[in-house]
């Protein structure tokens, strides 16, 4: 059993035990062998989770329209919304380098000079992990990789975060690829 954390949205706070053996799970909050809830909870956020585990990885794209570096800060383990993001931008024909999960600017930036990545996107749930993001700034700068789309997503920044940093700022996996495909379009116009 591993205990997830308080969950706190809105309306309702919750406690999970989990079993990561756990497949039953559904809107009728029901009480199975493998996982228990401690308290009335709502479902919404944990079924996004739960369905996002779940989905299929895409095929790799066979003319990529771009390359897109994309992962977590340090401190930041989650990566489930990275993975949507990250397959989003796969099926709509990006190639994709996961640099991975709570990762130091410098290898991301690193990464990303490495395979000549035209966009960079983080995803930030944590708010620990926000604050290393003028790091990843200045490490891209070091890669010399100045002025590079950088877009970030996910619960813990907003758009007023993204425009400290120069960055592009989206909401959605959906909003990832809008992004994502207007970066390569200025860029070939620009070319
Ligand atoms: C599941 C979960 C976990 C799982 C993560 C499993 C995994 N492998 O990812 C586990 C149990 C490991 C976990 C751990 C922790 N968690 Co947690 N977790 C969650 C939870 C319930 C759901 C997150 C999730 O995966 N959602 C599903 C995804 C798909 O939805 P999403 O995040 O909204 O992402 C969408 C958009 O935001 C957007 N998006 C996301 N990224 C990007 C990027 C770009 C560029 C764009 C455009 C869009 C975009 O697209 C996604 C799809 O549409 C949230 C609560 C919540 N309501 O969000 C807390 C939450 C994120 N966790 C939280 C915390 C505090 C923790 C812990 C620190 C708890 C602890 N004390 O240990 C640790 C973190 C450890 C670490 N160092 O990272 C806090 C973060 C608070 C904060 N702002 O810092 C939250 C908000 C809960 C809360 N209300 O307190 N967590």
């Amino acid at each position: 059993m591993e205990l997830l954390h308080e969950l706190s949205r809105d309306r309702l706070l919750s406690t999970i035990i989990f079993d990561p053996g756990c497949v039953q799970i559904n809107s009728n909050i029901k009480r199975v062998s493998d996982y228990q809830f401690r308290k009335e909870i709502e479902v919404g956020f944990e079924m996004s989770w739960l369905k996002a585990m779940r989905e299929k990885e895409p095929p790799e794209p066979v003319n990529p329209i771009g390359t897109v570096v994309i992962g977590t800060l340090h401190p930041e383990v989650m990566d489930t919304a990275k993975d949507m993001v990250r397959r989003s931008l796969k099926l709509a024909q990006f190639k994709t380098v996961d640099v991975g999960k709570g990762v130091s600017p410098a290898t991301f930036a690193s990464k990303a000079r490495e395979v000549n990545a035209d966009i960079i996107v983080v995803s930030v749930l944590l708010t620990a992990a926000k604050e290393n993001l003028p790091k990843l700034i200045s490490a891209m700068e070091l890669e010399g990789l100045k002025g590079k789309t950088v877009i970030i997503g996910g619960a813990a920044v907003t758009k007023e975060d993204a425009d400290k940093i120069g960055a592009l700022f989206g909401k959605t996996r959906e909003d990832a690829v809008v992004l994502a495909k207007k970066a390569i379009e200025q860029k070939r116009t620009r070319t």
